[in-house]
């Protein structure tokens, strides 16, 4: 049984319902995900009938409502959940920070009751995969700058652009869109698959996040039906909230991926053996591992206390960059040290940590990118922004 550092005790924070969930993701993590991962990633293949299981054990929608198909559950328990994911790799977590958050949560937040029965619950069970299309080719950090538009046409709208760096857009049912109005205001629209003018071709050839699937969107003169359009929204805070959960979820899931490589490192070190010592015996090691476990404790307690801020809706945009950006780096630092306290073996498949190094490098750029989270808290700290 997989047994992750918890050097504060920080389970004990937990309640028995989120310890309950936890544990059965956490055995789902290492009879599915584990035994195929490594393949899935060197054959860059996304393992797509995990997705129908993942609905099964509930990582879709955690504090969506019951109504819905969630489990109307707190944002704790959508965090263990991430934790668990990203453990297996993030390409696992991704595609549930893309369902719930980036696909459910606006669905939910800005859609119309139609809207909410007609997709949540099918998004719930992994019966529809969503993807959330707001990247342009020219318009990544920026995404104000957007060029994607829409034309009212009567009966309905008609939709033309191109996003870029899609998670899960060649497999996906339905995106979430964001395009410009005639006024040149954001707005989302559902975009169904088969839509007449609507593609997703994949991009190939990543050196990171290989076991997930990454795509366009190209929209040709697509007429979207004008009850897609999502009501309660608009402006660029529509997106942006929708990336607060994600971002919220990422900074829990890279604990995951960062505990991984940890637990792989200690047990390594304290088996292999050089100059008649096991490595575990040298300072210049045991700096590593206990700087590790350091910096792990320190981003398990930052995500537990802006979850409680989330639970009781207090949390800011800007705490939130503060913990991905911070959890990120610290899972990405992990990987590097713990890559190179297995020597050569650290480059293998037969370890986990050279893929979660390589995913890790997509972690910490998209969801806003580790230097505009850092412009973020600068914003929030001076009043003044400097992102142009
Ligand atoms: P700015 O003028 O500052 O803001 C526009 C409006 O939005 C409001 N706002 C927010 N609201 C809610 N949450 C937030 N986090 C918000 N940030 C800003 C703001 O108050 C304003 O509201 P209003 O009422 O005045 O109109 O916008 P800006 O264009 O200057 O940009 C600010 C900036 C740079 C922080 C923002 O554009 C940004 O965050 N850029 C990064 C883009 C990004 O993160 N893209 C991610 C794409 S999705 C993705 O990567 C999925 S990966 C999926 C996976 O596989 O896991
Ligand atoms: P750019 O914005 O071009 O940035 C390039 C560099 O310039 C970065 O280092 C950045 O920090 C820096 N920079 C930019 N602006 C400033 C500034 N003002 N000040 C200082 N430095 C600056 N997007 C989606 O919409 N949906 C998805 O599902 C999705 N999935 C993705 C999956 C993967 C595997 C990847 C890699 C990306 C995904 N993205 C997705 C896109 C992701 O959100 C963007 O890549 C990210 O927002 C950065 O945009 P960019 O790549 O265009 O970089």
């Amino acid at each position: 049984m997989y047994n992750p550092p918890d050097y504060y005790l920080v389970d004990e924070l937990l309640t028995d319902e989120h310890r309950l969930i936890r544990d059965s993701v956490r055995e789902w993590v290492s009879r599915e995900v584990v035994p195929i991962i490594d393949a899935a990633a060197q054959n860059h293949t996304f393992p797509e009938y995990l997705f129908k299981q993942m609905g099964e054990i509930g990582a879709f929608g955690p504090y969506i409502p019951e109504k819905y198909g969630g489990a109307g559950m707190d944002q704790i328990t959508y965090g263990v959940i991430m934790t668990e994911l990203e453990r297996g790799d993030s390409a696992i977590r991704s595609a549930a920070s893309v369902q719930t958050s980036l696909v459910m949560y606006p669905i939910y937040t800005f859609g119309s009751e139609e809207q909410r029965l007609k997709y949540l619950p099918k998004l719930a069970s992994g019966d529809l995969i969503g993807c959330f299309g707001l990247t342009e080719p020219n318009y990544g950090s920026d995404p104000g700058g957007m060029l994607t538009k829409f034309e009212d046409r009567g009966d309905h709208y008609l939709l033309n652009g191109s996003k870029m760096w899609i998670t899960n857009s060649p497999i996906a049912d339905i995106a979430v869109v964001w395009a410009k109005n005639e006024d040149g205001i954001v707005q989302g629209l559902i975009v169904e698959k088969g839509m007449q003018g609507f593609t997703a071709p994949e991009t190939k050839n990543k050196w990171s996040l290989r076991a997930s699937i990454t795509g366009e969107l190209v929209f040709d003169n697509v007429k979207v039906p004008k009850e897609n359009i999502l009501p309660n929204v608009s402006g660029l805070k529509g997106p942006l909230k929708c990336l607060n959960s994600a971002r919220y979820g990422i900074a829990w899931g890279a604990i995951g991926a960062a505990m991984d490589c940890y637990n792989t490192a200690l047990q390594y070190s304290l088996e292999r053996k050089q100059f008649k010592k096991p490595i575990a015996s040298f300072q210049l090691q045991q700096k590593k591992l206990a700087e590790m476990l350091t910096e792990i404790t320190k981003a398990q307690l930052l995500i537990w206390r802006l979850g409680m801020l989330r639970n009781n809706d207090q949390a800011t945009p800007a705490q939130i960059s503060m913990a991905k950006r911070n959890n990120v780096e610290m899972a990405l630092k992990i990987a590097r040290d713990s890559r190179q306290i297995l020597g050569a073996m650290g480059i293998s498949g037969d370890y986990p940590i050279m893929r979660h190094m390589m995913n890790l490098e997509s972690v910490i750029t998209y969801e806003g990118t580790h230097d505009i989270h850092l412009l973020i808290t600068g914003f929030d700290i001076t009043g003044i922004a400097a992102f142009e």
